[in-house]
């Protein structure tokens, strides 16, 4: 519908408004509807004309209109003067926000000033195209974001093979026939880096054109139900059983590098290291049979298209990095990459990869450590489990200031009560948020943007994603109150009194999101440039659009979208091959003893009371920890903050359903009610993640009345991968026992 029909839709509805927006709350970018009605917010549906989602929208979206009205959200800055929370003006919070970092800065160094970035700020494009300057402008190292305990090990994975961090293949899943999920459970995430709309009914379509879904999770989940087939996999082991398969593969001479060769480098070093691993070498380890293995392999190579996509599962472990590059590999050594049905690149209106690429930001690795623990920067950020260590360890560079922006670090970091120390300690703290959170309630002032409904949308990150290509705009659906500030707004202001260089404030000052997205689209591959004779796509004409244009399905674009110096695909790159040995320790080295599941790893040796492997979960009604808040989510079904447990375990430990359990890990313990179910491997326990809202000094009052327990009070900040220092939040070694079981000796907290 074109923006003129729908002034004339609302005119014949004098009083109802009718907006069509996608949705902030998710990458799947769901197209809505929202009606309103004398500045109240009637309903919000799917809309059904947009063609990416088809009408389709998740639990989540209905949150949008408790979002905007909650009372709890904070409407203009506040200060923190000893227990109470303080009204302030916005001059007065940012001159003093930016008066306490300069002045730390000035008396102990630059590093001394710390931000964190949490994951709203990808779907956000006013802090997207604002943010960059910022950071320059604070001059430190101590960068730190949700990355790192997100998709790192994808981001790793394509700058290594790829050459750019942010060339990152999807699933075609329109074209595709065989789709193989490692660690992931679309069904309730609605997929993530991978943005597809109305994902439930592509997988249904998957299988209705005679393809295959194969799923490989520890969990049978709401996606492996719906899949042809379904494995249960030990956590952590999913680099095994995929070596073990390109092992099939390359023996069986199923792969097609006589096709790939010209693209690739890399494949002899491959072959020669998956040679090492037979089926038969892994099966015991990640329970799959040998046979299962070698018949998973023949049916991925053997599909005439196929797409293996892997997510939290396989990116938020130990070895997150290896299984990430060893999905890209599966994918590329069968020919199933840059073609249709294959994992393939998106091609989006404002080309962020273009545009960084040609300028060397593709990426960094490992240019600098963090001062504590050494681990390694990746483009400029340091791992997110190191930001504990930076604050609480003296010394010179120690941090004593942190932004954050839009996260809540606290509980969604491993270890949280080291976390919520470290942040109780800082000289000054300040965030950009609209609540007062398990975070947030450490700051010194608090800097709230508007709602989501009163910033116009552009999804700048998740388009670039898309599995098909598709742009739209969303108009904002309330006016900002006058004096309000969107995130753009209030990091521009922080930029300018921060920015020494005249030019660099003005560049800020005098520029507005929408004029930068304009100009990227008119530059970028389906833009106008600045021919007036030439049509290609401008934000005006998209802004006319408010069900979203569709770009046509994915398109080949190797070897030409390359960044590696040699314009081929590294298939081996020294850092992954190289991380391989700590895999061979971690699960040949030492001698088997037996634990509860089949295992020989060394850290449940040296102590072999944690004989479970805790991993988690999504759940279907909620945003990660933030969107706990609204009745209309949190209302509605049974308890949801309950672990799940193979009854033959609950059966060892004497645990029925219903009752309260224990899990002790090294770092800490917790206490959870449990559901018994077949549809979790023995041996393996699940928690949700999102929970945890009973501390103290928070303002998130129906949050509070649903608080459960937070699953990163148990994970270990100790506990990474390697290659990245991306967060090992799976396959953490745990103790079940019932509650009023304890046993003695365990002292949690560390
Ligand atoms: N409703 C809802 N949707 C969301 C979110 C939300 O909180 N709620 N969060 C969004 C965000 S930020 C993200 S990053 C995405 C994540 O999207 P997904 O990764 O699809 O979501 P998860 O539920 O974390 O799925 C991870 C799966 O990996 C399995 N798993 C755990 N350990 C292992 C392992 O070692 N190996 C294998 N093979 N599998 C393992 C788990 O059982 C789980 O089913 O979801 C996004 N979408
Ligand atoms: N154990 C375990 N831990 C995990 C995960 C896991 O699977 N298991 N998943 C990890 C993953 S994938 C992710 S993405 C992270 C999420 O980690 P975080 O991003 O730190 O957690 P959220 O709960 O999403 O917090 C978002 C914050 O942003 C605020 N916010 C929302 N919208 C806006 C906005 O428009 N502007 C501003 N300024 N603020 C806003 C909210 O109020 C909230 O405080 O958690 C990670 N932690
Ligand atoms: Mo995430």
């Amino acid at each position: 519908m074109k923006t003129k029909d729908l002034q004339d839709k609302n005119s014949n509805h004098s009083k109802i408004k009718t907006y069509y927006r996608p949705c902030t709350l998710g990458e799947s970018m769901c197209g809505l509807e929202i009606k309103v009605q004398h500045g109240k917010i009637l309903s919000i549906i799917g809309d059904k004309e947009d063609f990416f989602s088809q009408g389709h929208m998740c639990p989540k979206a209905m949150a949008l209109k408790e979002i905007h009205e909650d009372p709890d959200r904070l409407r203009h800055p506040v200060k923190r003067v000893g227990n109470r929370w303080e009204p302030m003006g916005w001059k007065e919070a940012l001159d003093e926000t930016t008066e306490r970092i300069s002045g730390i800065q000035k008396k102990y160094g630059n590093n001394a000033a710390a931000v964190y970035m949490g994951t709203p700020t990808a779907f956000n494009y006013g802090f997207l195209l604002y943010m960059l300057p910022l950071i320059k402008a604070l001059h430190t190292k101590n960068r730190f974001s949700t990355t790192s305990v997100d998709q790192l090990p994808l981001m790793v994975s394509a700058y290594l093979m790829f050459g750019h961090q942010a060339l990152l293949p999807v699933p075609d899943l329109d074209r595709t026939d065989f789709f193989f999920i490692i660690g992931s459970n679309p069904l309730v995430s609605m997929g993530s880096m991978m943005s597809a709309g109305n994902i439930r009914k592509k997988l249904k379509s998957v299988l209705h054109r005679g393809g295959k879904i194969v799923v490989v999770d520890p969990r049978r989940t709401r996606t492996a139900q719906l899949a042809s087939r379904h494995h249960f996999i030990r956590p952590g082991t999913d680099a095994l059983l995929l070596l073990a398969m390109i092992n099939t593969i390359f023996e069986e001479n199923r792969d097609a590098m006589d096709r790939m060769k010209v693209l690739c480098n890399g494949d002899n070093i491959l072959r020669n290291i998956a040679g090492r691993y037979p089926p038969e070498r892994v099966e015991g380890l990640t329970g799959i049979t040998a046979d299962e293995i070698r018949q998973l392999a023949r049916d991925f190579s053997g599909a005439p298209s196929a797409a293996c996509y892997g997510r939290m599962g396989t990116s938020g472990q130990e070895f997150g990095t290896i299984t990430s590059w060893l999905i890209y590999a599966l994918n590329i050594i069968t020919a199933n990459i840059d073609r249709p049905g294959s994992l393939m690149f998106s091609r989006p209106a404002v080309d962020l990869v273009d545009f960084t690429g040609k300028t060397g930001q593709g990426g960094h690795l490992a240019r600098w450590h963090s001062r504590v623990r050494g681990l390694p920067e990746f483009s400029g950020e340091l791992p997110a489990v190191a930001l504990a260590d930076e604050i609480l360890t003296q010394g010179d560079g120690q941090v004593r200031t942190l932004l954050t922006m839009a996260g809540n670090p606290a509980l969604s970091s491993p270890n949280s009560a080291r976390t919520e120390k470290a942040l109780k300690s800082l000289d000054f703290m300040v965030s950009m948020d609209f609540y007062i959170n398990e975070t947030t309630r450490h700051a010194d002032i608090i800097l709230p943007p508007v709602s989501h409904l009163e910033s116009s949308q552009y999804h700048l990150a998740c388009l670039g994603l898309a599995v098909r290509n598709t742009v739209k705009y969303g108009a904002p659906v309330f006016r900002k109150k006058k004096g309000a500030m969107a995130d753009w707004e209030i990091v521009r202001e922080l930029t300018c009194r921060l920015e020494k260089s005249p030019f660099k404030q003005a560049m800020a000052r005098f520029t507005s999101p929408d004029l930068l997205l304009g100009l990227l689209m008119r530059l970028g591959p389906y833009g106008a440039k600045f021919n007036p004779l030439r049509r290609g796509l401008t934000l005006g004409k998209i802004k006319k659009m408010p069900h979203g244009i569709d770009l046509g399905p994915l398109e080949s674009c190797l070897p030409g979208r390359l960044y590696t110096p040699d314009k081929k695909i590294q298939l081996a790159p020294e850092q992954m091959v190289g991380d391989l040995k700590r895999l061979e320790e971690k699960f040949f080295a030492a001698p088997k003893i037996k634990t509860g599941i089949k295992t020989n790893i060394k850290s449940e040796i040296k102590d072999n009371k944690y004989d479970m492997l805790l991993i988690g979960r999504r759940q279907l009604r909620a945003m990660n920890w933030w969107t706990h808040n609204y009745p209309v989510l949190m209302m509605k079904g049974k308890t949801r903050c309950i672990a799940l447990m193979n009854p033959l375990d609950a059966k060892k430990r004497n645990i029925k359903a219903n009752d309260i359990i224990s899990v002790d890990s090294s770092v800490g313990r917790l206490e959870i009610p449990v559901e018994l179910t077949e549809n979790i491997m023995p041996g393996v326990i699940s928690i949700p993640h999102g929970w945890g809202h009973s501390r103290p000094g928070t303002r998130l009052s129906v949050a509070q009345q649903h608080a459960g327990v937070c699953v990163n009070d148990i994970t270990d900040h100790e506990s990474i991968d390697a290659v990245c220092g991306m967060a090992a939040l799976n396959g953490v070694p745990v103790k079940v026992c019932l509650s009023n079981d304890l046993s003695e000796g365990i002292q949690p907290g560390r």
